[in-house]
């Protein structure tokens, strides 16, 4: 890595990360020295690149650029190296292809200065993009879809999620904890940022057609999954609570309705058929929820943002855990118990189809009770891990 900036004395930190961009990198060198000087702001431009094999570095260096090598492969590894080894209180991050024109760059820095967020994301949906800036799939499906979901998942409340150009504090930065090497790192960003309520703007700015004139490093399926991946990862609500909730919920409502009721589905009465697919769903509800809690657990082991979290990892009482689920068991024991007293009482005749679909039910809650203490102990299994608690049993 280069030496630090002269003195220690910057403000403003413009970070390109870069991967064999000799074309494109003079251009965007001098029109990012152009910026720094109309911000008035004493800055820096930085190219953070790993592994560079058409002579990048050099270029960068002889323009007067600082180069940081960073070991780690990735875009995301690049600009954490980069964003590290950068001096300013602000920084800016973007392309080193052209596409983002770097002498407005200055403009995203205004709403940090003013105290109005912590982080400033681009946006090419209200900025334009020129055409054949970006590929039809990524206008149309790929962009809009994981800025929905984003959206979605934190709030954020942003109109364009894979925006390449975003200006940030070093204090929202350092808050943020980032740690994608990859393209994901984009999506991380704005996840990270609501989460930790860093304060999130917007500035349009326009995609212009990058100067390479070769393929983009990103590939549409493969970095496409890697932001769906994190971010169903990164938020256990929507990709367990959720679905397991609504399918324990459902499941069990069917199971229950149909011991008084008779519904009839296109003129049949699926009846027992119905209560067993109502049981399964229950159950599989329930393994999800777990799921989702379990991973909440550690997430907050892993010292991310998550209040009810940590609520929870606080308040959970492996006890309490045991009493409810041989509860649920018991009950369903019970009721199972009784159902065949009554029938061995009635000397083994023929099963009445109510009386099959409460067999469905109170087998289900014998399931689920022995479900709820079993992951009780897990439970109590990852908050064991915990560094501050000797209170969570031997280890
Ligand atoms: N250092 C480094 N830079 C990368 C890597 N992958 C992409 N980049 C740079 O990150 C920027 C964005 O990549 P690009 O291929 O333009 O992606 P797109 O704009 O999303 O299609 C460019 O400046 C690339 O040179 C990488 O693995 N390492
Ligand atoms: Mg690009």
């Amino acid at each position: 890595m280069s030496s630090s900036p002269v003195g220690g004395e910057i403000d403003l930190s413009y970070v390109m990360p870069c991967l064999n961009e000799a074309k494109t990198l003079p251009v965007c060198i001098e029109k990012a020295k152009a910026s720094l000087a109309a911000s008035g702001l004493r800055g820096e431009v930085i190219v953070a690149d790993n592994g560079s094999t058409d002579g990048s570095q050099e270029l960068a260096r002889s323009l007067g650029a600082r180069v940081v090598d960073v070991p780690e492969k990735g875009y995301g590894a690049a600009l954490r190296g980069g964003i590290a080894a950068a001096g300013g209180r602000f920084l800016v991050m973007g392309d080193a292809d052209d596409s983002y024109d770097w002498s407005r760059a200055h403009e995203l820095v205004v709403p940090l200065r003013e105290g109005r967020a912590g982080l400033v994301m681009g946006s090419r949906l209200r900025g334009g993009i020129r055409p054949g800036a970006m590929p039809w799939h990524h206008k149309w499906i790929g962009n809009p879809g994981l800025t929905l979901l984003v959206n979605l998942f934190c709030r954020a409340g942003i109109s364009d999620s894979q925006c390449g150009m975003r200006a940030f504090t070093r204090e929202a930065y350092e808050r943020m904890k980032l740690r994608s090497a990859g393209m994901e790192f984009a999506s991380e960003m704005i996840l990270k940022g609501a989460r930790n309520r860093v304060g999130i703007a917007e500035v349009p700015l326009v995609l212009h057609k990058d100067g390479r004139g070769r393929p983009p490093h990103l590939r549409s399926f493969r970095d496409g999954w890697r932001h769906l991946r994190y971010l169903l990862l990164a938020t256990p609500l929507w990709l367990f609570l959720l679905p397991g909730i609504t399918l324990l919920g459902a499941g069990l409502a069917l199971a229950g309705l149909l011991v008084p009721f008779r519904i009839p589905v296109a003129g049949h009465v699926p009846d027992t058929n119905a209560s067993v697919v109502g049981s399964l769903a229950a159950l599989l509800g329930y393994q999800l929820v777990t799921l989702g809690l379990f991973t909440r657990v550690q997430h907050v082991l892993a010292g991310e943002p998550d209040p009810w979290g940590e609520r929870f990892v606080a308040e959970f009482r492996l006890e309490r855990g045991i009493r409810l689920g041989l509860t649920v068991l018991l009950l369903g024991l019970a009721g199972d118990l009784w159902l065949f007293s009554s029938w061995a009482g009635g000397g083994f005749g023929a099963i009445e189809r109510w009386v099959s679909n409460l067999v469905i039910l109170f087998s289900t809650l014998v399931v689920l009770g022995a479900q709820i203490v079993f992951s009780s102990f897990f439970v109590d299994v990852l908050r064991a891990g915990r560094p501050t608690d000797g209170a969570a049993g031997s280890r």
